[in-house]
Order: C-alpha cells, then sequence, then structure tokens
C-alpha cells in the first residue's frame, strides 16, 4: 500500500467512523437489549451487532476485495492474514457502554499481509479520535502525538491493568503482579482495550498490561503505540499472533522489559 492508497483510505474509514459514533451518540439513551456471550461479564447489544453491520456493509461495497474480521461475526472467515484486513470492533468497552454510557471506543484496524497501515480509535462521547498511519505517526483530533519519553523509570509509572490479574487466577503468578502494582507509582483500569492503547499512545498512562485480549481489541493501538516509539508482545515478550487471542502489554520502550522480566510469571 503507497502513501496515496493509505490516505484516501484513511479519509473513508473517519468518515464511516464518525458517521457511526454519532449515531452511538444519538441512540444513547434509548432502551438497549443486552445480552451475554462467552461468559455472564461478556456483554453485547444490539448496537454492538448494527455499527458492524455498518462497517461490514461499508467496506463490502467499497473495497469488495477486503476482508472484515469483527468481533460480532458479521465479516469473513479469517483464517490468514494475507491480503487487506479491516478488524472491526464496532464497541469496545461495552460494559463500559452499557453501564456508564462512556469510555468507549470504535477500533478499526487496517493491515495489509499482516502488517499494520492505518488504526483509529473513536472515544464516541467525548469525540476524540485518534489515528495512527505507518511511517506517518500518530494523531489525536489531527495534532500529531509526541514520541514517548525514552529512559522511563517504572517507579514513576503509571500502569494501566485490570485488578483481577492481581488476585488469585489460572493464568499467571498474582503475587508477582501485586508486587508490580506496589513498584509503580499508580495503576488505573479504563475497562475499553482500545482506549488503553490510545492513552499509552497518548502518554496519559506508561503501559496497559491484559491477558485476554482478541485481535480487534489491539489492531488499531498497536500502530498508535508503534508511531510514537512504544513497543507491544505478548506479555511473556512475543509477537502478537493477529489470529488468536493474545496476552498483551503496550508500554513506553524503557520499562517494557523490566515489567516481562521481573514481574509477569506464567503458571
Ligand atoms: P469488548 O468490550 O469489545 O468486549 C475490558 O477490560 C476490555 O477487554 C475491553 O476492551 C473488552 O472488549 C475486552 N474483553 C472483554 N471480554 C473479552 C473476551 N472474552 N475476549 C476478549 N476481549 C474481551
Ligand atoms: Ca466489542
Amino acid at each position: 500500500m503507497n502513501n496515496q492508497e493509505r490516505e484516501q483510505m484513511l479519509a473513508q474509514a473517519k468518515q464511516w467512523i464518525l458517521e457511526a459514533g454519532a449515531h452511538i451518540r444519538e441512540s444513547i439513551d434509548q432502551p438497549r437489549q443486552v445480552t451475554t456471550k462467552s461468559d455472564a461479564k461478556d456483554l453485547v447489544t444490539d448496537l454492538d451487532e448494527q455499527t458492524e453491520q455498518f462497517f461490514t456493509e461499508k467496506i463490502r461495497s467499497r473495497y469488495p476485495d477486503h476482508y472484515v474480521f469483527g468481533e460480532e461475526g458479521f465479516g469473513d472467515e479469517i483464517a490468514s492474514l494475507a491480503g487487506v484486513l479491516w478488524f472491526v470492533d464496532p464497541i469496545d468497552g461495552t460494559m463500559n457502554f452499557v453501564h456508564q454510557k462512556c469510555n468507549f471506543t470504535i477500533s478499526i484496524g487496517i493491515y495489509e499481509d499482516g502488517i499494520g497501515e492505518l488504526g483509529l480509535i473513536y472515544n464516541v462521547m467525548e469525540d476524540d479520535l485518534y489515528v495512527g498511519m505507518k511511517t506517518q505517526g500518530a494523531y489525536k483530533n489531527g495534532t500529531r502525538l509526541p514520541a514517548l519519553k525514552s529512559g522511563g523509570d517504572l517507579e514513576k509509572s503509571i500502569l494501566a491493568m485490570n485488578a483481577f490479574w492481581a488476585t488469585p487466577n489460572r493464568l499467571i503468578h498474582h503475587e508477582a503482579m501485586q508486587q508490580l502494582v506496589q513498584k509503580v507509582r499508580g495503576t488505573r483500569s479504563y475497562g475499553s482495550a482500545a482506549l488503553e492503547f490510545a492513552y499509552v499512545a497518548e502518554g496519559m498512562v506508561d503501559g496497559y498490561l491484559t491477558m485476554s485480549l482478541m485481535p480487534w481489541d489491539i489492531a488499531a493501538g498497536i500502530i498508535l503505540v508503534d508511531e510514537v516509539g512504544g513497543k507491544t508482545t505478548t506479555g511473556d515478550g512475543k509477537p502478537l499472533n493477529m489470529l488468536e487471542k493474545n496476552t498483551v502489554l503496550t508500554s513506553q520502550s524503557a520499562i517494557h522489559q523490566e515489567i516481562i522480566d521481573t514481574y509477569i510469571h506464567f503458571k
């Protein structure tokens, strides 16, 4: 994909994401149909589904040879990263959407042959649009985000993470996570992975650690964080698998390895 193609696709994706977001804002106080998916805490609403359908139809009619990998299943069956692939999370942070009516995003990542080209994260209620464009930088509402500071210090860091991982769980040793919580200056939990990635890119938090995310939760955010010089890997420092669920650490580079080496111990 050349720069011109990337620019055109960005303009198109921006238009769709703003339109879908405006529709969600207009409908925010309407009664919602809330159902559960994989477990009682995994929520989905009629608007998650309608929004994914909106994107799927738009992408298919404008770019018939592209693929859609969407959370709610209106896209394609994806078994490979070949070609141009749109990762679509129509509402990231559905629990926030249902309970709080804020702190949720629309997240769109566009990849070609597995390489991240464009990432868009739209904080719907704040009307904040974050864009990452391969080699061209990351932007919030059109203003370029500065490179993340190098030489960060874990003791002076704010880390986004879910408190669940500092309690006994099947995946990681929680005692080490408790030490991490004590080590950092503070922790935060926003409940939308894409928003947490955007906050890492923006320097609002220094890192975000989580243990169970699907490719559509992270596709856009990875590009944003990359473009400001941050790093994203699995919780044990490996490259992410964009077809499967991952453990994820995204952060400024300086604290990345220390968190992995000292605090994340898988069972
Ligand atoms: P969602 O709202 O799109 O489902 C909450 O900590 C974050 O984790 C949100 O970004 C949420 O995305 C994601 N999440 C919640 N349940 C999940 C699941 N079962 N698999 C993958 N991601 C999940
Ligand atoms: Ca979602």
